[in-house]
């Protein structure tokens, strides 16, 4: 099947990554260094992206005509559940801020980022976009999961209204080389790296997995979700938002298998069932995307093996802490 035809082009255009220095806006800086555009980031310490004036100002000095909004407060289950305030009030004016004032600054294009957890927490699977706001969320990531709803529908609003060509698109769980570690506040992948590797390390016979193991997740590649945003971004211009996955999960137990042998920890597993499961499953339906032409190529035990190898590189020169 071939490609959807290119209707956007990124070539000779100023193009914005917001969130250039989280998993997957550095991704994506990598990936449009292959394009002819030019590169606009700033740093938080610049740019407040919660402060409304401020954004407006900047956008209107840096004039991008193409902004990836990947700026984002994120976290895994525990951060979501410990700081609700931040990850919607961040989120919300995040994005608020950030199309508005693209609007106003004749912005042509604007990519805004969020995750499948905007899903109804017992959606049937795999999840279509259309299973948007059908049921009850998963209250771990509620608040989150509000502010990302807000965003795709931001996109819709803008684009009913204004004729704002603003789309969005609903990445499944990221993971790879950069991702944030520690073992408290990170996702599941980078948290299991650390804690796995510092078992063997230490000759603990056991690692602490939270939960009861049975959880399903579908994982993808920060380098294959760069991938996707931009193929979208020059490939797609609609309402619905677009699912980015792999199309495959496993359990939490499997992936903790599977980052044991890659680090090669021969101890066991302990499941702590205080800490939350969170959602059962979000496999995601790819049939939008695929539709259109992409899939993902990356391996997971590849990714995750690659993603060791940059945590050891990390930890060694002091960019990490165990
Ligand atoms: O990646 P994670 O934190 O987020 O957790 P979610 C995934 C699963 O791994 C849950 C289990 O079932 C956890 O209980 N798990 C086992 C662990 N051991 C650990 C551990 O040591 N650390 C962590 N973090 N998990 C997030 C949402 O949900 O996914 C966000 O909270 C966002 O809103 C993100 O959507 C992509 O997949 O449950």
């Amino acid at each position: 099947m071939s490609d959807a035809p290119i209707i956007y082009t990124l070539e000779g255009k100023r193009v914005w990554v917001a969130g250039h220095r989280g998993l997957v806006g550095a991704a994506v800086v990598r990936r449009l260094n292959r394009e002819r555009c030019t590169l606009l980031t700033v740093d938080r310490a610049t740019l407040d992206l919660k402060r409304q004036a401020a954004v407006e100002a900047w956008l209107k000095d840096a004039r991008p005509q193409a902004i990836i909004l990947a700026a984002a407060t994120v976290g895994g289950i525990a951060s979501n559940d410990a700081r609700p305030a931040e990850f919607l009030y961040d989120n919300l004016m995040i994005q608020a801020n950030v199309i508005e004032a693209a609007r106003q600054s004749d912005v042509e294009k604007v990519l805004v980022l969020g995750s499948t957890c905007i899903y109804p927490k017992f959606a049937p699977q795999p999840i279509a976009e259309e299973d948007l706001l059908t049921g009850p969320l998963e209250p771990t990531n509620e608040w989150y999961a509000l502010a990302k709803i807000a965003g795709v529908k931001l996109a819709e609003a803008y684009r009913r209204q204004y004729g704002f060509d603003v789309i969005s698109a609903m990445p499944t769980n990221l993971y790879g080389p950069g991702d944030f570690f520690a073992p408290e506040a990170s996702h599941v992948i980078p948290a299991l790296i650390g804690k796995i590797h510092a078992a063997k390390a230490r000759g603990e016979a056991s690692v602490e997995i939270w939960g009861t193991g049975r959880p399903k997740r579908e994982f993808l590649h920060c380098d294959d979700a760069a991938d996707a945003l931009v193929f979208l971004m020059t490939r797609y211009s609609d309402y619905s938002t677009i699912n980015v996955g792999t199309g495959e999960d496993l359990s939490i137990r499997e992936l903790a298998t599977l980052i044991a042998e890659i680090v090669d920890y021969s101890g066991g597993f302990h499941f702590n069932t205080q800490r939350p499961d969170g959602t059962p499953r979000k496999l995601t339906a790819g049939k939008k995307l695929a539709a259109l032409g992409w899939k993902a190529r990356t391996n997971l035990r590849d990714g995750l093996a690659a993603t060791y190898q940059w945590y050891r590189a990390a930890l060694a020169d002091g960019r990490v802490r165990a």
